[in-house]
């Protein structure tokens, strides 16, 4: 090495750690970084690694789009454009060019799309159907939402047990499910996906509600099969009392709502949850039947995590036709734009809401004898 290159070596290091130094912010007399929350403030940048690995996750559809730019436009001016969590949009069919530039003219933060692979939306082989189609009259006749549909069931199945599967996903810790023509009426003024992973909790909601019992009747007996082939799966018996009024024999239908879901994906990646889908993809009600992904996510949660694990996004104004979780503390309304008084919460319909915070601070660790 000459000395010339020595020299400009030295020049290009000493700029290069002027240069370093000052955008870390620890040259001297640089104002401390902003915080947000105790997090740098910069971390909340468009396009930064976040504090939580976290995105929104949206199953959507190309014909769902000026309803998916409304739903982004609360998103953005209640919470993400301060935040800039990205999202990942999922079809099963590709994403057309327009859908793409519509969605992601609406934020500054990253978006990706991905398409759902084939087995994850489709029948399973030991699915019949000829008889799913039969089932499906049979619903229709006794007028059920949705009998006719294949579509929503394939969507049903993909939500309970494949989501969380997708590549695009592999990187995130926490997500959060957003549809179209949802509204979000209040400011969020902080991070909940923060808020969750700093007190351990693993599935938040904002409306519970119980279920139509036409769509689901043989969910709980293939529920009981499950849990009396894995004593050990569950960790909060407590949880059996928000779903059964008499110690475990039927199920009442309480569920959270799952259209709105903030959740961790280690919950839905564990052991018993897979074995706990698998369990009830064999059992055939997501065809036969019309299994909604909010009884599949909601029974699991109340079994396999713990009361605190599970939160209630009470200040968090949301709408999806045709239910509202309004906050009821007068101080909150001068950020939002919902009526209290029209929340769910004051409909026995929606009481599966208030319940699980009122359920016992039970903490045991054992089998179930009751159901
Ligand atoms: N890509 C794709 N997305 C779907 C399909 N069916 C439903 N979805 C999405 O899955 C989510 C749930 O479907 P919805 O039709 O809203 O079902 P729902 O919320 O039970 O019923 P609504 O009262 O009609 O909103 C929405 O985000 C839809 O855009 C489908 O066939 N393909
Ligand atoms: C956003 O995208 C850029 C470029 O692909 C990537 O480097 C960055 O890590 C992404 N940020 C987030 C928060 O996903
Ligand atoms: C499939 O269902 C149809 C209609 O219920 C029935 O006739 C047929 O025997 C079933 N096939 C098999 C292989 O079970
Ligand atoms: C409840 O469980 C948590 C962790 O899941 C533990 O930290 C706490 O000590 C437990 N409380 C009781 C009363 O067992
Ligand atoms: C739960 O059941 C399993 C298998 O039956 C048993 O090994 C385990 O000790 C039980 N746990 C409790 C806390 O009773
Ligand atoms: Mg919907």
């Amino acid at each position: 090495m000459n000395r010339g290159s020595v020299l400009v070596n030295l020049v290009v290091g000493v700029l290069l750690a002027l240069f370093v130094g000052r955008r870390a912010g620890d040259a001297p007399g640089d104002p401390a970084p902003e915080l947000v929350d105790g997090v740098d403030a910069a971390a909340y940048r468009p396009g930064a690694p976040k504090p939580v690995r976290a995105a929104f996750v949206v199953l959507v559809r190309n014909s769902d789009l000026h309803g998916m730019k409304q739903a982004m436009r609360q998103i953005e001016d209640r919470f993400n454009s301060r935040f800039n969590y990205p999202y990942v949009f999922l079809n099963d069919v590709d994403f057309t060019d327009e859908f793409k530039a519509g969605t992601a003219a609406m934020t500054r933060a990253n978006v990706t799309y991905g398409t759902i692979p084939r087995e994850h939306w489709s029948y399973p082989p030991w699915i019949n159907q000829t008889y799913a189609g039969e089932c499906r009259q049979r619903m229709h006749q006794q007028g059920v939402f949705y009998a006719l549909s294949e579509s929503y069931r394939h969507m049903c199945r993909f939500n309970s047990g494949f989501f969380f599967r997708h590549p695009l996903l592999d990187d995130l810790d926490y997500y959060w499910r957003i549809e179209p023509d949802v509204q979000y009426s209040c400011d969020i003024d902080y991070d909940p996906f923060l808020f969750m992973h700093r007190r351990g909790i693993k599935y938040g909601y904002t409306i519970a509600l119980h279920e139509y019992p036409e769509t689901i009747p043989t969910l709980w007996p293939a529920v009981r099969d499950f849990l009396a082939q894995h004593p050990g799966f569950v960790r909060h018996p407590a949880g059996l009392g928000w779903l059964s009024r008499d110690g475990g024999a039927t199920y009442n239908g309480c569920h959270f709502w799952s259209n709105f879901e903030i959740g961790a994906l280690s919950f839905f990646r564990s052991d018993e949850y897979r074995a706990y889908f698998e369990h009830l993809d064999r059992a055939g009600g997501f065809f036969y039947e019309r299994w909604g992904d909010a009884p599949v996510h909601s029974i699991a949660a109340a079994l396999l995590l713990q009361k605190h694990e599970v939160h209630w996004f009470e200040d968090i104004g949301y709408y999806h036709n045709p239910w509202l979780n309004c906050p009821q503390d007068p101080a909150a309304q001068a950020r939002c734009h919902c009526d209290p008084a029209k929340s769910a919460v004051h409909h026995y319909w929606a009481s599966c809401t208030h319940e699980w915070p009122s359920l016992p601070p039970a903490n045991v660790t054992g089998n179930v004898t009751s159901a």
